[in-house]
């Protein structure tokens, strides 16, 4: 089935396309930056998101991540990609010079299919790096090193990225919802 994610961020578009595929799932992209409001939860901020696209007709997927720092308060979370933005990691790598680096990748995705929605949560738990590491994916992924793994996301392939990554786990979830959806309308009543 055909599936329109609405995103500005080329590396999301890049590995949800990749990770929905084995669900026969075939990703375009709609690139509008949507509203994101002042709120501390990812999925209020989904539904927000697809809210603003709700003239787009067929499934239309959004998601929102962000990397919580636990002892930074969560912070950036919800406001990952701002501060990414004015930061770049350099900062942030400095804010953890003596405190716990343990952390937590989230994304929120947002499903729409005429008036139904869903959503889906995925998380990936883990480390900040004491300097970045790799130069693959984007954003964050030289200084996350998730559980379990020595090196960075941006040490990775997208492959191995997607064997644990936050956005695999949402949207596997998501891919398995289509299947069922759309093995339910095929279905004779
Ligand atoms: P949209 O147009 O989809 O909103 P965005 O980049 O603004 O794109 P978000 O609001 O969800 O997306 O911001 C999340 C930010 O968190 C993103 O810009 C990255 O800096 C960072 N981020 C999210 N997922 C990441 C990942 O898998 N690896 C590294 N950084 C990530």
């Amino acid at each position: 089935m055909d599936v329109t994610l609405v995103t500005t961020n080329p590396g999301k578009l890049r590995e949800v396309r990749e990770i929905l595929a084995p669900f026969h799932a075939a990703v375009s992209a709609l690139r509008r930056k949507l509203p994101e409001p002042q709120t501390s939860s990812l999925r209020e901020v989904a539904r927000s998101k697809l809210e603003a696209v709700s003239e787009v007709p067929g499934w239309v997927l959004v998601e929102d991540s962000g990397l919580f720092i636990r002892s930074l308060g969560g912070f950036p979370g919800v406001y990952s990609a701002y501060i990414y933005g004015i930061w770049g990691l350099d900062p942030l790598l400095e804010l953890l010079r003596d405190r716990p680096r343990d952390a937590v990748f989230r994304t929120v995705a947002g499903l729409r299919y005429g008036t139904r929605t869903w959503y889906r949560l995925g998380e990936c738990r883990g480390t900040i790096a004491r300097s970045r590491r790799g130069t693959g994916g984007f954003g964050f992924d030289p200084i996350f090193v998730p559980e379990g793994k020595r090196r960075t996301f941006g040490e990775m392939t997208a492959a191995e990225k997607a064997s644990v990554s936050h956005r695999a786990r949402a949207m596997r979830s998501v891919g398995k919802l289509l299947v069922r959806e759309t093995r339910s309308r095929a279905r004779p009543d």
